[in-house]
């Protein structure tokens, strides 16, 4: 079971797509054990970009996601990260396969409506960024013995 951040992005909300998303997330058999709208600020958007500082992108990047509301969601699963990751598509939208996210919604390098981690370190550093340990719900869906990948029947 792995866990992984995943924040769907202020053009997600100006653009009403965060239904669509979380109706992705919940029909796929992943769980969401962690869901809340915030404004980021400033001084979280660069503890969670850290590793772009310097780039050309590190500041228009940082002014889109402060630009509105995101919605942040911890989401849990067998293979969380990489499931997540191939659902959202390339980083780039305009060039992400058709049926994924980005590549059915969007089509800017920038605003690519969704985040999600991509190692189980950056989970780990990206979850205790953006949720209290009491924001987190620990439960199990009735349906997840009909999506196991290791279940034994
Ligand atoms: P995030 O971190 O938002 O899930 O995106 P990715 O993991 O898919 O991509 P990334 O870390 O390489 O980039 C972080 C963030 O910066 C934006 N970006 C990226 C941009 O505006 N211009 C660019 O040239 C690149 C490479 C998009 C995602």
């Amino acid at each position: 079971m792995e866990q992984t951040l995943i924040i769907l992005k202020p053009d997600v909300v100006q653009r009403g797509l965060m239904g669509e998303i979380i109706r992705r997330i919940e029909q796929r058999g992943l769980r969401i054990s962690g869901m809340k709208m915030q404004w980021i600020s400033r001084e979280l958007a660069e503890r969670h970009y850290g590793e772009h500082q310097g780039k050309s992108f590190y500041e228009p990047l940082l002014a889109f996601i402060t630009s509105a509301p995101v919605v942040v969601m911890l989401v849990e699963g067998p293979q969380a990260i990489a499931v997540m990751r191939a659902m959202m598509g390339k980083t780039n939208s305009s060039v992400a396969a058709p049926g994924t996210i980005r590549g059915d919604y969007g089509l800017s390098n920038r605003h690519n409506l969704i985040h999600g981690s991509d190692s189980p370190e950056s989970a780990t550093r990206e979850i205790a960024l953006f949720f209290k340990p009491e924001e987190i719900f620990s439960y199990q869906r009735v349906t997840e013995p009909w999506t196991d990948p290791d279940a034994a029947w």
